[in-house]
């Protein structure tokens, strides 16, 4: 079964070419010709609407967002790695809201239950436009991309797409998941094992960046985005990034970026 899209396709094409033929040939009365202009309008008014009514497909093409009546909402918390799908949406230049989520209370800041959002109570989480959650920073930032700007990635099945997926794997398993157990409170020993397994994990981005300018290709990506983001956090934990100056580098380079400025405004970081 064709959805409400795919049937306003079909009266779009089918009708709308018809028409098209009357109009050419002055075939058509001038009440006719009204007629005909309502319905393909009103089969564009509703080719339109139906991102609204939870049609997948995208009518409008990313030139006319304004079609889209529910925008995604991004659940964040200030500077978590959330901040990396925050940047991600920016550069996207797609539209959204953003809400900040109190993580100990696991409540929404206008009082939604987040459990009930992402059960398992961690941000990012990304509320797309037909309603679905999609969780997981390193899926949010590849399909707000693939969907809101397509082209902007490798495409999938090429080998720069995994590069791609291998640096945002790193630092999503290496990275940032070192950074985790910091925050846990750790003292003596375990801290110092910690921060040392954090510099050798560090000192793999150090050396790719001999290399290359960025994390994954030739240019910025999410990766980019996503590591700035955890490397974020060394200043609160005492950890020293100045013996890694190529990452202090990309770190300074990616600060710079407008999108990274607002989003960091926007959770209150600058
Ligand atoms: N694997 C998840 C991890 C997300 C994650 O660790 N989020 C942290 C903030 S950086 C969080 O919400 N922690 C609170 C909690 O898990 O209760 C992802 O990459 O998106």
């Amino acid at each position: 079964m064709p959805g409400v899209n795919g049937i306003c396709n079909t009266i779009m094409s089918h009708f709308g070419a018809d028409f098209e033929l009357f109009l050419r040939h002055g075939a058509a009365s001038r009440n006719f010709r009204n007629f005909a202009q309502k319905v393909v309008g009103i089969a564009h008014h509703w080719q339109v609407r139906a991102g609204a009514f939870g049609d997948k497909t995208r009518p409008d093409g990313r030139d006319d967002p304004a079609g889209w009546e529910i925008e995604m909402k991004l659940y964040y918390s200030p500077g978590a790695c959330s901040l990396a799908s925050h940047i991600t949406l920016n550069e996207a230049g797609v539209p959204y809201t953003a809400e900040k989520v109190d993580l100990r209370a696991k409540r929404t800041e206008s009082g939604a239950d987040f459990a009930a959002i992402n059960p398992r109570g961690a941000v990012p989480a990304l509320e797309l436009d037909d309603g679905e959650v999609l969780t997981e920073g390193v899926a949010i930032m590849q399909h707000v991309m693939d969907s809101a700007a397509p082209g902007a990635l490798p495409a999938p099945g090429t080998l720069a797409r995994a590069r791609l997926s291998e640096a945002l794997n790193y630092v999503s398993t290496e990275v940032h998941k070192t950074y985790s157990p910091l925050f846990r409170g750790l003292e003596g020993d375990a801290k110092a094992n910690q921060l040392a397994l954090l510099d050798t994990r560090l000192q793999v981005v150090e050396d790719r960046l001999a290399k290359s300018d960025w994390l994954a290709g030739d240019g910025y990506s999410p990766a980019d985005a996503y590591f700035f983001t955890v490397t974020n956090w060394s200043k609160g934990m005492g950890h020293d990034l100045s013996k890694f100056p190529r990452v202090t580098a990309l770190r300074a380079k990616v600060a710079a970026r407008p999108a990274v400025q607002k989003a960091m405004q926007a959770e209150g970081l600058i």
